[in-house]
């Protein structure tokens, strides 16, 4: 079966994705695409044989040429697009965030849950990365002993000026919510945010960097660097600390070059080239799993249970103070199955 995709939202990642469905990987064809901006919509379908263009979401999702939709449009767009998606019975890949709020999130659980089966995969590609997957390996198997403290720091040399003061919990900081919560098969209960001296080099509105601690059910603390001007490139960084040792994420560099007495490495520029596997691997999962009739990866649940996070943190950040994230008991139909690469460890006793 060929999956004949709908891509909604054809900036940056949206493209990247086109590029990706179209090219290297099998199994789907891009058959439609939406933007808000009909001339971009209509630049990328006319170069897809076959493919039309939509000016808005609801006509591409309602459309009978499409099999299943891939959601690559701004955050705050993303529920009413998930939620028709679901109510045509579509399988949809939604970038993260699955929402921007806890509330637009649980608007899709609630619509998934009553549709009774998983249709929505989202976007947190770190989960398909090999480098993290390598470090989740580490930790499951036990070599590390118990887990007690994560060390990471997510850095973007720079971000546009678009970028707001709070997407740097919702659009960057999810990744690493998700990743702590992925890693250690458990989930955040409480949040803080540190503020260092701000980065004078930071656009005036933002308050750059900061330290976002993240603790989980079993009491583990995560501090995470969210510093969004570092200047120098894309730099993910990640250390496991447990009972009986460490783990960390290696190198991102392939290559060392040394000469005239110095030794050096390349940064990545941008996310889409530290985790362009992952993009793949992600991708390719999501169409299989279409061509299977049943989602697996990040699911819903996940993206709620990280919406729930990111709010705390936002109210954490304003007010300087530890902040218990809201979360219910995981239900049901998003119940953790045998140890898989995507979907997570059974909850730590
Ligand atoms: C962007 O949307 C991403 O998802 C990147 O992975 C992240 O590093 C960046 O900060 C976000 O803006």
């Amino acid at each position: 079966m060929t999956v004949r995709v709908g891509v909604i939202g054809a900036g940056v990642i949206g493209a990247d994705h086109i590029r990706r469905l179209s090219g290297g990987l099998t199994g789907a064809v891009v058959v439609a695409v939406a933007d808000t901006d009909a001339e971009r919509a209509q630049r990328q379908a006319s170069e897809l044989p076959g493919a039309r263009a939509y000016g808005n979401g609801q006509e591409l999702i309602a459309s009978q040429d499409v099999d299943a939709v891939l959601v690559a449009s701004p955050g705050p767009t993303h529920e009413d697009d998930v939620v028709a998606s679901i109510a045509a019975g579509k399988q949809v890949f939604c970038e993260k965030p699955l929402a921007p709020t806890q509330a637009a999130c649980e608007r899709i659980l609630t619509a998934e849950m009553a549709c009774g089966r998983k249709l929505v995969q989202v976007g947190y590609m770190r989960r398909y990365d090999a480098a993290y997957r390598a470090l989740k390996s580490v930790i499951d198997d036990g070599t590390i002993g118990a887990p007690t403290l994560i060390h990471a720091a997510h850095r973007n040399p720079s971000v546009p000026d678009s970028y707001t003061a709070s997407m740097a919990i919702t659009d960057t900081a999810v990744h690493d919510i998700d990743v702590t919560r992925w890693l250690l098969g458990e989930e955040i209960v409480a949040t803080r945010v540190l503020r260092p001296r701000r980065n004078s080099l930071a656009a005036t509105h933002l308050a750059d960097p900061m330290i976002l601690l993240l603790e989980t059910e079993s009491g583990v603390l995560a501090d995470v660097e969210i510093n969004v001007n570092a200047g120098y490139g894309y730099d993910i960084r990640g250390e496991v600390v447990g009972e009986k040792g460490t783990a960390e994420l290696g190198d991102a560099s392939l290559v060392v070059v040394r000469g005239d007495g110095h030794q050096r490495s390349p940064v990545p520029a941008g996310w889409l080239e530290r985790f362009s596997g992952a993009y793949d691997l992600e991708l390719s999962d999501w169409i299989g799993s279409v061509a299977m009739g049943k989602a697996t990866g990040p699911s819903t649940w996940d993206g709620y249970a990280i919406s729930a996070v990111s709010d705390a943190a936002i109210a954490a950040a304003s007010s300087g103070e530890r902040v218990v994230v809201s979360l219910p008991e995981r239900p049901a139909l998003y119940a953790i199955g045998p140890l898989s690469a995507t979907s997570g460890r059974q909850r730590r006793q």
